[in-house]
């Protein structure tokens, strides 16, 4: 049984996705950050950063933090959605860095200086719009002639899939990455990606693409 840690955010909603899709037993506990609770000496025991999600792992006793690390041990742990062999795996690992590194801390900052407060920094509006976009491009290119980022489907689908979900914010066009585009719709029909992202609370329709 895994207790995740979580609110309703892109970092979040990887972590219930890849949940979903392994079909395992989970408790919810939701961290509301808008109203500090990622802040509490009990929350910061499990994750000293302060930041969500996190999860414990009642088999074991284990706390961690860290989207990134918490999906590499959950496909690990559960065996599915990393590739057999150790090259596959690797390209899977570099995915995975490449949107803990790139594409989430981006398009986080994108959200806040083109969506939440629009029209206070220029150079960061410009900067990290077009940051986002160049993203797109290489995730794009990626998609070339495959279905899922790494061939088969992955975590680092479920990485990159909720940063993508909030293209609006970002002002992103999908049609301008139609590979982007035809993969982000692929992974919204899956029932887990659906409940994943209502998870800790339904807010609203998912975005069609
Ligand atoms: N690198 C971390 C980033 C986590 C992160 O930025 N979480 C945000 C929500 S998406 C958060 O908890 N923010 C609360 C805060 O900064 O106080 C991960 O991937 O888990």
């Amino acid at each position: 049984m895994i207790d995740l840690y979580t609110w309703t955010t892109p970092n979040g909603r990887k972590v219930s996705i890849l949940l979903e899709e392994l079909g395992v037993d989970y408790e919810v506990h939701p961290i509301n950050i808008g109203q500090g609770d990622q802040k509490t000496p009990e929350f910061l025991e499990i994750s000293p950063n302060n930041k969500i999600p996190a999860i414990v792992d009642r088999d074991n006793g284990l706390k961690l933090m860290e989207s990134g690390a918490i999906m590499w041990y959950l496909a690990e742990k559960y065996g599915k959605f990393l590739p057999a062999g150790p090259l596959d795996r690797i390209k899977v690992m570099e995915w995975l860095m490449w949107q803990m590194g790139g594409l989430g801390p981006m398009a986080g900052q994108s959200h806040h200086y083109l969506h939440f407060n629009p029209g206070k920094a220029e150079y960061a509006e410009e900067r990290f719009k077009a940051e986002v976009q160049r993203l797109y491009r290489v995730l794009d290119k990626q998609l070339e002639g495959q279905d899922y980022v790494c061939g088969e489907y992955t975590i680092a689908d479920m990485a990159c899939w909720p940063w993508v979900s909030r293209y609006e914010w970002q002002q992103i066009d999908l049609t301008d990455y139609p590979n982007v585009r035809a993969w982000y719709q692929r992974l919204l029909k899956r029932e887990a990606v659906q409940k994943g992202y209502h998870v800790p609370k339904v807010m609203g329709e998912i975005p069609t693409g």
